[in-house]
């Protein structure tokens, strides 16, 4: 008996996201779901002894995919203080940098240590 009323309810379980996918677009788009799918893109510029942005604080899904299309005159390197901490080189002109994911929530600094600056905190929640 007992077991008889577990395979319902997984059965119930099954039925109800079945249901639930045609019509549950319109409700993704502005909520819960969509962080993990597609990687946050962090546009940095270097220009002499200025970076933009400059110490901004950027939210960022725990597991989501993190990429900084950086652009700059010169080759360096950006420092990211997660754990384990990330030494990303980049050269002049644009350059594409996966950062890959964070699964630990916590603020991340993002720096310069050519420049002292900080580029962005992530805020992984
Ligand atoms: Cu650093």
């Amino acid at each position: 008996m007992r077991r008889l009323m577990a395979i319902s309810v997984v059965l119930l379980g099954t039925t109800g996201l079945l249901a639930g996918c045609g019509s549950s677009n319109a409700n993704d788009a502005n909520g819960t779901g969509a962080t993990s799918s597609k990687p946050l893109v962090i546009d940095i510029t270097f220009s002499g002894e200025t970076v933009t942005p400059n110490g901004e604080r950027v939210k960022v899904g725990v597991g989501q995919e993190v990429d900084f299309r950086v652009k700059s005159d010169a080759a360096g390197e950006i420092h990211v203080h997660s754990t384990p901490e990330k030494q990303l080189a980049y050269s002049a002109g644009t350059t594409e940098i996966k950062v890959g994911s964070f699964e630990q929530p916590g603020l991340i600094e993002v720096e310069s240590h050519a420049l002292d600056k900080t580029i962005v905190q992530l805020q992984v929640q």
